[in-house]
């Protein structure tokens, strides 16, 4: 058998998922971001501290991940829940990121709710997929990416799969944002 001495060799398994609740039974890796770690992304921002205050730092989105080795040929994969709800007219929103390295790419299938995947490119462009329960958006190489709610009432949970030593670059987006963003105006959904 030919090993690659970049991946490791590991045993097949099995990981169960409810796909209404939007969880990953036994999660290793669970990561939950309050609103409070929004700080900065959001337009509004005097909207935001109010929302924090008057809902005591609610839950914003939470992460499970059963970890793989972080090496070349591995694919991970997570299940990622985001509430629903807006600041001021804004639809609630994941941080995004670029992949570390970014000539990596990303599944997105959607499980349950309705939103975007909001993504952009270095060099200024900017698209959005529609995600509605089934819908498998692809994000391709070079596209920062973040997941989008336009559910006031619904959890958008997605199912996600990237290779496992992609890595995170939050920074690029903390500092720049996307140049568009999603509203819920009276009941109607517009994307400026
Ligand atoms: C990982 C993938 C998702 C996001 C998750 C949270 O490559 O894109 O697991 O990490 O949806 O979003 P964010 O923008 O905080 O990483
Ligand atoms: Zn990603």
């Amino acid at each position: 058998m030919y090993l690659n001495p970049s991946t490791s060799l590991i045993h097949p398994f099995t990981i169960d998922l409810d796909l209404e609740r939007g969880i990953m039974q036994n999660p290793t890796n669970y990561t939950r971001r309050n609103l409070s770690d929004m700080r900065g992304h959001y337009q509004d921002d005097s909207a935001f501290e109010k929302f924090i205050v008057e809902n005591n730092d609610p839950l914003h989105y939470e992460v499970f991940e059963t970890p793989v080795p972080k090496e070349y040929g591995h694919l991970m994969y997570c299940i990622s829940t985001l509430q629903p709800g807006l600041i001021g007219n804004e639809c609630f929103m994941t941080k995004g990121h670029y992949h570390k390295k970014i000539e990596t790419g990303e599944t997105y299938l959607c499980l349950r709710g309705a939103g975007y995947i909001m993504m952009k490119t270095e060099d200024g462009q900017c698209r959005y997929e529609k995600m509605t329960r089934g819908s498998m958006v692809y994000v391709p190489p070079y596209w920062a990416h973040r997941s989008i709610n336009i559910s006031t009432q619904e959890p958008l949970v997605s199912f996600c799969v990237y290779l496992a030593d992609c890595g995170y670059n939050y920074g690029d987006i903390e500092r720049d944002g996307f140049p568009r963003r999603v509203f819920s105006k009276n009941g109607s959904i517009t994307i400026e």
